[in-house]
């Protein structure tokens, strides 16, 4: 894997020796274990990154397992880059535990960072995040999932879908309607653990890289109050506080799949002759090439520069919208040049090129589709 932008001025030494046995331990670790069901492999990845210690990352607090006391952005997004290079699934893996958990490090009691930090951070404890609903999904202040208060403790009432890790996860950090006002500040979030009765998975939803997605139904389900996590009507801020940390990673992980797709275009250019002569030798496969590449670096470029600017505790709304719209769209370009140098290897099944191809589709879609960045983007502008 490349490794020059790592000498960029927006890393320091800890990230450079963190992205350098990151990548000597996938090289030597991350198996294909293709056979196995989708929910078998990704508990077995999640462990996995929990032995090493790499999901020591995903969680803040040195006292409750993390490697760091504040969530480090950039090591973040070093991980997912590396992971999503030598397997998307292991990406997923580590993604979601920082994402169902990164509320918790962000604004949990002593008590459920306690609980819940420690178990994510050795593997121990899968986590998801319940945010989205059937006729919710872009507009999140839709929501009409229902937290009533009742006594000591809430009584939940509707559904999310699109869940990641729904149906494996140990825990969902979920985002439910309390009614303190409408819209966007009549929201609360809370932990829920699997098994709470009164919660089930609805459906498991198959996606075209499988991954374990469900609906989630929860009906007449009673939480204990010590389970609300920050104030009543503070949800939304904390979801989208958790997404700011969180989409700047997804363009990481984009940042990965695109880089994969360079290399592998490039061995393929270098390997594969036609009319006499190295595809390598074609201005058009040259064009290409570079296009490529120069799409990769300007991802790059701006992730980095969004990690790097969450970590001096700046802004990084719009940096980070910017981030994830650049880097998933330019690597979808990417791969999809990737595949067109393969041609026809580059559809068959079990390809490098063929799996990222679709691997990366959901990343326009999920964690606010590129639409929704274009909205946050131009709000930003329009606002200063
Ligand atoms: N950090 C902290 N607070 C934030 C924030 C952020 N990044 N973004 C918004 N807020 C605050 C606003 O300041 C506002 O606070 P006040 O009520 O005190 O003024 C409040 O939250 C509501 O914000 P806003 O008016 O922007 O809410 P909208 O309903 O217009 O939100 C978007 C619109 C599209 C930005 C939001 O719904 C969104 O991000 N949607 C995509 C959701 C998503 O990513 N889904 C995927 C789920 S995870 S796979």
């Amino acid at each position: 894997m490349q490794r020059t932008h790592l000498d960029w001025p927006f890393f320091e030494p800890r990230h450079r020796e963190l992205a350098q046995r990151l990548g000597e331990w996938a090289s030597a670790h991350l198996r294909d274990h293709g056979h196995d069901e989708v929910d078998t492999r990704c508990r077995l990845l999640v462990r996995q990154l929990g032995d090493a210690g790499w999901l020591r990352h995903a969680v803040a607090g040195r006292d409750h397992g993390g490697a760091a006391d504040a969530i480090d952005t950039r090591a973040i997004c070093l991980l997912r880059e590396t992971l999503a290079w030598h397997h998307g699934l292991a990406d997923f893996a580590f993604a979601m535990q920082g994402l169902g958990s990164g509320a918790i490090s962000l604004h949990g009691t002593p008590a459920q960072r306690e609980r819940y930090l420690p178990r994510v951070a050795r593997g121990e404890a899968i986590a998801a995040f319940a945010l989205s609903e059937p006729d919710a999904g872009s507009d999140v202040a839709a929501m009409a999932c229902a937290a009533r208060d009742d006594g000591d403790a809430y009584v939940l009432d509707g559904e999310k879908t699109w869940i990641s890790n729904g149906g494996i996860a140990d825990f969902y950090l979920l985002f439910a309607r309390t009614g303190e006002a409408p819209g966007a500040r009549g929201i609360s979030a809370f932990i829920v653990d699997a098994g709470t009765p009164g919660f089930e998975i609805a459906e498991r939803i198959e996606v075209i890289a499988p991954h374990p997605l469900a609906r989630l139904r929860f009906a007449g389900c009673r939480v204990p109050k010590s389970q609300l996590l920050g104030a009543p009507g503070q949800g939304f801020k904390i979801a989208m506080q958790t997404l700011d940390i969180f989409r700047t990673s997804v363009a990481a992980a984009a940042l990965g799949f695109a880089r994969r797709a360079l290399h592998e275009g490039l061995q393929r250019a270098r390997s594969r002759t036609m009319f006499g002569q190295r595809l390598a030798d074609f201005q058009l496969a040259q064009a290409k090439l570079a296009q490529m590449a120069t799409t990769v670096d300007s991802a790059a470029l701006l992730t980095y520069r969004a990690a790097w600017q969450r970590d001096q505790g700046l802004n990084v709304t719009c940096e980070a919208a910017m981030a994830k719209m650049a880097a998933t769209e330019g690597a979808q370009q990417v791969i999809d040049a990737a595949v067109q140098l393969f041609g026809g290897e580059g559809v068959r099944s079990g390809q490098v090129v063929e799996s990222l191809y679709r691997e990366i589709r959901a990343l326009r879609i999920y964690e606010g589709a590129t639409e929704v960045q274009q909205l946050i983007i131009a709000r930003e502008l329009l606002k200063s």
